[in-house]
């Protein structure tokens, strides 16, 4: 199998956004650089430990989670040097739930962006340290981190976003719902509670995270970014059901069939593949036109609208 490449495929938004697709890279390689100043170095001890950390951040992904990021603050006006901290606590956050998510007791996989999972390549402990370890450094990051404006109450604002977005009314509570989903029927609302906290809260809190860098943000813009990323939250789930039933295992780096191998129920399992893709489609059309109040406030939305459009039409 092809090594996940790190490179974001050409875009499919040239016409909302020309340069949207230099634009991932830049920042995919912005992320790259500031996740690895920040990460221990492998020969600072425990070595496996850190060597595993790395192994786990480093070098693949898509880098979503940065990109929401950088490109709320280019939609209101933050620059990327004090959106860098948030940036890399998040991702570090999905990082670790990856890990996590990957081990025997979880869902138990093999490969992950191309590669062995970390529990593959170390063993089981060092994989839950790994995940233990990358939620701390999350949160020492927005503590006291560089690359973050230095306003203390910034600060706790996001550090709050972040942990509510990954604890039980969040990520690991979508988690806890999926895992107790496995061989059961759900209805559709129950499915869409599930993606909202297991994924959507995370990309949701990005947006907030870059919004929350503008202490001064009208909230009426607020309210149109908390639209959008709840709407792409979700979507983003629905595309990654859809690509677990279409998608190439070559493009995605991961294996496919996996939900229907562990009898999990899915927005598509549940609903339908048609219907779940129309579902998608509006909460994409649904984000779009919250962004439409930033034009109105003179505010640049493209970004924004670029990342939705990838999105849902991603290979991967
Ligand atoms: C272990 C607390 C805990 C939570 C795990 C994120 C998660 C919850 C599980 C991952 C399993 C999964 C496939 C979730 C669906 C959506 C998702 C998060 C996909 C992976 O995110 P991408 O596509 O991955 O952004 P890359 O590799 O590009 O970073």
């Amino acid at each position: 199998m092809a090594v996940q490449s790190s490179a974001i495929q050409p875009s499919p938004t040239a016409g909302r956004h020309p340069d949207f697709a230099a634009q991932l890279q830049q920042w995919q390689a912005r992320i790259e650089r500031e996740l690895s100043a920040r990460l221990p170095a492998v020969d600072v001890q425990p070595n496996r430990l850190h060597a595993a950390i790395r192994y786990s951040v480093l070098g693949g992904g898509k880098r979503v989670r940065p990109a929401l990021v950088y490109a709320t603050g280019a939609a209101i006006g933050v620059p990327e040097s004090i959106l860098d901290g948030a940036a890399c606590a998040v991702e570090l956050i999905h990082a670790y739930s990856l890990v996590h998510d990957d081990l025997p007791a979880m869902d138990n996989d093999d490969l992950r962006r191309g590669r062995p999972t970390c529990h593959k390549q170390f063993d089981e402990a060092t994989a839950i340290l790994v995940g233990d370890s990358l939620q701390c450094l999350a949160f020492e990051l927005l503590a006291e981190g560089p690359g973050l404006p230095a306003d203390p109450s910034v600060r706790l604002k996001l550090v709050r976003l972040l942990a509510i977005a990954s604890g039980t009314g969040g990520m690991a509570g979508g988690q806890a719902l999926d895992l107790a989903a496995i061989g059961r029927k759900l209805s559709l609302a129950e499915v869409e509670e599930m993606h909202v906290r297991k994924t959507g809260a995370l990309i949701h809190a990005c947006v907030m995270m870059g919004a929350a860098c503008a202490p001064q943000l009208p909230e009426n813009i607020t309210r149109a970014l908390d639209e959008y990323a709840r709407a792409i939250g979700l979507a983003f789930q629905i595309q990654d059901d859809l690509l677990d039933v279409e998608g190439d295992v070559a493009v995605i780096g991961k294996a496919t069939g996996a939900d229907r191998a562990l009898d999990k129920p899915t927005y598509p399992s549940v609903a339908g593949v048609e219907p779940s893709r129309q579902r998608m489609h509006e909460l994409h059309t649904r984000a779009l036109s919250a962004l439409a109040r930033l034009d109105a406030a003179g505010l640049q939305s493209a970004p924004l609208a670029a990342m939705s459009d990838w999105l849902v039409l991603r290979k991967y």
